[in-house]
C-alpha cells in the first residue's frame, strides 16, 4: 500500500506543473526518477478534454441570427458533441455558455469548436452568448 500514496499525492501536482510550466519543470523541479514516471500521464490527452469517438455530433451555425439549430434535443445521460462553427463578426457571439451544465467556451471566428456534454438532467436547459442575450434551447428528455 506504501507505493500508491506518493504517486497518488503526487500526481496532481505534477500535472499542474507540467501543464503551467513545461520547460522549467522537466529541466529543473523533477528529479529523474520522477521525470520518468511522469512521462506516460504526461503523454495522455487531458481527460477533461477527452471526446469520445463516437459521440453523436451536432453542428451548430453561429450566425448573426443566433444559433442554428436554436433547439436541441438531447437525451438524459447521453453524451453529445456540440460543434459550433462561429461565421458572424457579432462580438456578441465570441463566446458561448451553458449555465446549467457549466459550460464556458470562446469561438474563433470560422473555427470550429466541439463541445463535448453528458445532460444529467431532464428539462429544459439554455444555450446562451456570453451576455445572455442570444439564446437557444436545449431539451433533455
Ligand atoms: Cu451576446
Amino acid at each position: 500500500m506504501r507505493p500508491l500514496l506518493p504517486s497518488a499525492a503526487g500526481f496532481p501536482l505534477l500535472l499542474a506543473i507540467v501543464g503551467c510550466n513545461q520547460p522549467s519543470a522537466a529541466d529543473n523541479a523533477a528529479p529523474a526518477d520522477k521525470a520518468s514516471t511522469a512521462a506516460p500521464e504526461a503523454a495522455k490527452p487531458a481527460a477533461d478534454g477527452a471526446i469520445p469517438a463516437d459521440a453523436k455530433r451536432i453542428e451548430i451555425a453561429v450566425v448573426d441570427e443566433g444559433f442554428s439549430p436554436s433547439t436541441l434535443d438531447l437525451k438524459k445521460g447521453e453524451t453529445v458533441v456540440l460543434r459550433f462553427n462561429r461565421t458572424t463578426k457579432s462580438g456578441c457571439l465570441n463566446a458561448i455558455e451553458i449555465p446549467d451544465l457549466g459550460v464556458k467556451k470562446e469561438l474563433p471566428l470560422n473555427t470550429p469548436v466541439e463541445v463535448a456534454i453528458t445532460p444529467q438532467k431532464e428539462g429544459k436547459m439554455t444555450l446562451q452568448c456570453w451576455m445572455a442575450m442570444v439564446k437557444a434551447t436545449i431539451n433533455v428528455t
